[in-house]
């Protein structure tokens, strides 16, 4: 069966929450009020600057996106492509639609056409990148780095709360055009990961929450990028919304 995307469906890419903002909790919060309508969520991966199954203590660091994320799921539909950043999130999340970099690309209908969609990892990496993700993402490896965790994650979580994410790519236009080729049949491609907030042909490179400060909306079939505060309902917001 094919999913649908629905009309104002709601596309939240890169947010590298809790590290480079404060954006995508304040998002959900917004979602979970009613102050943000949307009838469908997409969240495209690398939302998390870093979070994965089968480890509590890495949960600490995001606590309250992930049970506001948990009670959403339990009133909205959430698709959620992992990224390289937040991965094994079945667990963590049993009531949203979770897609491991394996499964990816996964095709839903857009208003009868077929559209593509990833976090944006897979294709344009090496061989060697592929493995590690594989060995990574296993629960074993996961159970394995338990004695050393504290260590390691905090040693991870220091280096990536540094790190710069944000850059333009020169000549995106060729990465594009190889990416899409890697999609059989598919009318529109719909990617994270490489945070260039553009449409190029067919190929959608969706704005990094954390870069852009923006998402992706379904408006009249078509994706429009916006900042979150543009989606809040005039009369929640009264007069001072301006
Ligand atoms: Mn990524």
């Amino acid at each position: 069966m094919m999913y649908s995307i629905k009309e104002n469906a709601l596309f939240i890419a890169d947010s590298h929450y809790p590290h480079h903002g404060d954006a995508f909790l304040t998002l959900l919060q917004k979602i979970d009020s009613g102050e943000i309508e949307t009838p469908q969520l997409f969240l495209m991966g690398d939302n998390f600057d870093l979070l994965f199954g089968y480890n509590d203590y890495i949960q600490t660091f995001s606590s309250e996106a992930i049970c506001l994320l948990q009670r959403l799921s339990k009133k909205l539909e959430i698709h959620y492509f992992e990224g390289n950043h937040d991965f094994c999130l079945k667990e963590i999340f049993p009531n949203i639609h979770v897609y491991s970099r394996a499964e990816q690309p996964c095709y839903f209908d857009l208003n009868g056409k077929k559209a593509g969609l990833s976090h944006g990892d897979r294709y344009a990496a090496g061989l060697g990148y592929g493995l590690y993700c594989r060995i990574l993402r296993s629960k074993t490896t996961l159970s394995l780095l338990k004695p050393w965790e504290k260590t390691i994650i905090d040693h991870r979580m220091e280096a990536l709360s540094k790190k710069h994410i944000c850059r333009t790519f020169t000549d995106f236009e060729t990465r594009a055009d190889a990416i899409v080729a890697h999609y059989s049949g598919a009318a529109l491609v719909i990617e994270g990961h490489y945070h260039q907030a553009r449409m190029i042909g067919n190929y959608i490179s969706l704005p990094s929450l954390a870069c852009q400060g923006q998402v992706a909306v379904v408006k009249d079939g078509t994706f429009v990028f916006e900042k979150p505060e543009m989606l809040e309902k005039r009369s929640s917001k009264g007069a001072s919304h301006v």
